[in-house]
């Protein structure tokens, strides 16, 4: 069987492709099926999809979306639907956790929940014998019409899933993308991890794999391509120490090529920064979130003390590693006095770089809950735009506008630390460039 993804870019193309089909087309291709993505650039106009789809006659087309891309693939998949009778199945966070609005839509005939790769294997076999898929007869596929489908036990251990299929990445310039971890412990309301704990009943979601198995992969990589960079795209790579001393040790060794990681200020002391400097770390991207206390705690579930953050941006900086800050505005609950605060502390922290993101309550999430709870999330969210730099919703303490102005405060100050830092270097043409790049930068957020 043959299955072609498509990835639906939105405003922006992102660099790189969503990881979940990499992963999926390595799995089912171990098992005969074929499977291939076509990126559905911005730009791209739907006849000539519908020409390329055709050429490539796949038997069935798969979409990874995030909520951001829901919009336009319900729009991509209702057209293709009307000119082309292919079954078309989606899986990612956003069918995982809006499963029925997905499955209402035209163009759309099953779903996937959580965890794809043997799923797919089982409705790719099923289809291939002519079977007529039946509810309830796949674990974690539901079929249009059916009911919620029984939940499958996560993958483990994580070293028997097969390497990323990087054909289906898109990654460019040597630059290659890991994950060596699936599941994340921590607790924070406006993140889908949770939500993904909550759908496997919080048994056995958080696993690892081995620093064995995550050097093999990049020591492949590096025969087959040129490697110049590795990000580490786990959502907190310093998870645990025990396993990132052993990592940094192999890694140093054996790879060595610069690398960048995700990372939470709490679950990083200096002996871990020297560790991760030494291997060939040069860039940790934290997120910082808000500089209130009260937010923090209190709205995303995650007390932790400013001083910390201080710390930790002081010691990775030191260490030689390039340290951002992820900042998020319009939060339920947020005051203008809250944001005051996290411009203050990015002073305070004075990152090498930030970015800002407008809150936006993604489904599976405890802040969608009491978002729509307490009646802030418009009945028709589900066809306004999810792009990180306008607020969907009816808060009491901040308006869409103060939202705005704030988004665009945070640019202004983005703009001017940069220029304050290297704006003497550059000619005054190459300032004018350089503002107009942050402007555009952040409209398509
Ligand atoms: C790496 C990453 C990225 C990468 C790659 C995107 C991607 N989707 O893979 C980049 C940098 C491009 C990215 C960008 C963004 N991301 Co991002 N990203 C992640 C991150 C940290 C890791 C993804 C990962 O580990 N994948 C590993 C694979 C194994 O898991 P998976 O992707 O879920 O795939 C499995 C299943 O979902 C399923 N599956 C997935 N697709 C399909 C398709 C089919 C057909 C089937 C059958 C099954 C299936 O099978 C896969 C294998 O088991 C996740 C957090 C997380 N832990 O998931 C956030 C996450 C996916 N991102 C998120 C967001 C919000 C964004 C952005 C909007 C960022 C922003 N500005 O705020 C953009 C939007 C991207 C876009 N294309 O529009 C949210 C999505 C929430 C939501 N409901 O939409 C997440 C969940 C983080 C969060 N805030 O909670 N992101
Ligand atoms: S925001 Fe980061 S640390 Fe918090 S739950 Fe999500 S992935 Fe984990």
């Amino acid at each position: 069987m043959k299955i072609l993804f498509l990835e639906i870019d939105t405003e922006r193309d992102w660099a790189l492709a969503s990881v979940g089909p990499a992963y999926i087309a390595s799995y089912i291709r171990l098992q005969g099926h074929e499977g291939s993505l076509l990126r559905v650039r911005s730009e791209q106009e739907v006849n000539d999809l519908i020409g390329y789809i055709e050429k490539q006659e796949p038997d069935i087309l798969g979409f990874s979306l995030t909520t951001r891309q829901w919009r336009r693939a319900a729009y991509i998949a209702r057209e293709i639907r009307q000119r082309l009778n292919i079954p078309a199945i989606a899986g990612g966070h956003h069918p995982t956790f809006a499963p029925e609005a997905v499955l209402q839509a035209e163009g759309f005939d099953y779903v996937c929940l959580g965890e794809g790769e043997e799923a797919l294997a089982e409705l790719l076999s099923c289809l291939e014998k002519g079977e007529e898929v039946k509810q309830g007869q796949i674990d974690n596929i539901w079929v249009k019409g059916g009911s919620r489908p029984e939940i499958r036990p996560p993958s483990e251990p994580l070293d028997k899933i097969p390497f990323l299929a990087r054909d289906l990445l898109d990654e460019q310039h040597g630059v290659a993308h890991l994950i060596t971890q699936r599941g994340c412990p921590f607790p924070c309301s406006f993140c889908a991890a949770g939500g993904i704990r909550d759908l496997y009943k919080n048994k056995g979601y958080l696993r690892r794999r081995t620093v064995e198995d995550v050097v093999r992969e990049l020591r492949q990589i590096k025969e087959e391509h040129p490697l110049n960079y590795v990000v580490f795209l786990d959502d907190t790579f310093t998870v645990n120490e025990a396993w990132v001393k052993e990592f940094c040790q192999a890694y140093g060794k054996q790879i060595s090529t610069g690398f960048s990681i995700n990372a939470r200020v709490e679950t990083v002391s200096r002996h871990t920064i020297d560790r991760l400097a030494a291997a060939g770390c040069r860039h940790i991207i934290y997120g910082v979130e808000s500089g209130s206390i009260r937010i923090r705690r209190d709205i995303m579930n995650r007390p932790v003390e400013n001083h910390r953050f201080v710390d930790v941006f002081k010691l990775t900086k030191e260490a030689g590693i390039m340290a951002t800050a992820n900042y998020m505005i319009g939060l339920p609950g947020e005051t203008a006095d809250d944001i005051e605060q996290t411009l203050a502390l990015n002073d305070e922290i004075e990152p090498d770089d930030f970015g800002y993101f407008v809150f936006y309550p993604y489904p599976g999430t405890r802040l969608f809950q009491l978002c729509r709870e307490k009646g802030f999330l418009p009945a028709n969210w589900l066809e306004l735009p999810a792009n990180n730099r306008q607020s969907i919703l009816s808060l009491p303490d901040l308006t869409k506008e103060d939202i705005e102005s704030y988004y665009n405060k945070f640019t202004e100050v983005r703009n001017q630390t940069y220029m304050n830092r290297y704006g003497s270097a550059l000619s005054k043409e190459a300032r004018a460039l350089a503002s107009k790049i942050f402007e555009e930068s952040a409209a398509v957020g």
